[in-house]
């Protein structure tokens, strides 16, 4: 198929673009060089490469910058979505278009008894979810009138090259600097309560390619890890992993109230197959392994 990408060159894109050809897909990556909110710009662009499928990655992705720039937000990830559903009813109307929501959109404040199910009532708190809650409505509005949409909604993910806006991240390439020396045994935190269910990068790739699949029903898909882990676990085990121990503040800045949101993927599962096989140690190394490179020192250049 040839699969359009959007958001190409972000955390996910990168890891999805080759995954695609390997698979024998011809992928076909836009990134800011076609702004999604050019409408005319964005239906040039899908003329022009008359995909068989589309994946929506382009957005501002963190929940962070959206509550100081809500607007940006809301431009890039809620019109962004429409101008690309737009496009696509007019430049490749049969193809498949799969959403990328974000479980964020729920608001699960207390362990609840069983990790929650695409039934569940959205409840979008920061200006992010309710971007990714607005854009899945279009979609869905969208997929009455003929398109076939698939609206994923996504749980947390990480893995390498992920950026420190993200909490894995973050306490990765702290303990990182921390380990290295090139920090004091200080770590900045927000709320360590918070419990989350996380993935790896590539499994959630793995299920995108499985949503491409015209056989599977075009509808709303969970794509989570269905266990949840307390951040301060994930806090804990980055430490354990890297041997050292830290004091740690909590930010205000990065505070958060504390949530839970560990998501059911079985209707994926049933559609697809698609499983999740990392366990979080093997995440967690990689992530801290990558932070421990990504921030080294540049070697000394010999005459
Ligand atoms: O903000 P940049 O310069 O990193 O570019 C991002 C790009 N992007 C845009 N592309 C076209 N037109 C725009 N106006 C525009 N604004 C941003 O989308 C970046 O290259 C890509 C998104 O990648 P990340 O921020 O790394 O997100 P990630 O983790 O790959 O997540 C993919 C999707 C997003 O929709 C998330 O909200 C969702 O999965 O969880």
């Amino acid at each position: 198929m040839r699969v359009m990408v959007t958001g190409a060159s972000g955390f996910v894109g990168r890891r999805l673009v080759p995954r695609l050809e390997s698979a024998g897909h011809l992928p076909l990556g836009i990134d800011r060089e076609v702004d999604i909110t050019n409408r005319e710009g964005l239906a040039a662009a899908i003329a022009r490469l008359r995909p068989d499928a589309v994946i929506h990655l382009a957005a501002l992705s963190s929940v962070a910058h959206s509550l100081t720039a809500p607007e940006d937000c809301y431009r890039v990830n809620f019109l962004g979505t429409r101008a690309l559903l737009d496009g696509v009813a007019a430049e490749a109307p049969t193809a498949r278009v799969l959403l990328i929501g974000s479980a964020d959109a729920y608001t699960a404040t207390s362990p609840q008894p069983l990790p929650l199910d695409e039934s569940t009532p959205l409840h979008p708190r920061s200006p992010y979810a309710r971007t990714k809650a607005a854009g899945e409505m279009l979609g869905r509005l969208a997929a009455r009138t003929g398109l076939d949409v698939v609206c994923v909604r996504a749980f947390n993910h990480t893995g390498a090259g992920q950026s420190d806006q993200f909490v894995v991240s973050s306490f990765a390439r702290q303990v990182a600097a921390i380990r290295s020396g090139r920090m004091e045994p200080r770590l900045h935190v927000g709320n360590l309560d918070s419990i989350r269910d996380f993935l790896h990068v590539d499994e959630v790739v793995d299920a995108y390619l499985a949503l491409l699949d015209r056989r599977v029903p075009a509808d709303v898909y969970h794509v989570a890890g269905s266990v949840g882990i307390k951040i301060r676990a994930v806090l804990d085990s980055l430490m354990r992993i890297a041997g050292v121990e830290a004091r740690v503040e909590v930010d205000p800045a990065r505070f958060r109230p504390t949530d839970w949101l560990v998501g059911d993927a079985s209707r994926l599962r049933r559609a697809t197959g698609w499983q999740p096989r990392v366990p979080l140690e093997a995440l967690l190394r990689e992530v801290y392994a990558d932070w421990l490179v990504r921030d080294a020192p540049p070697a000394p250049r010999w005459p």
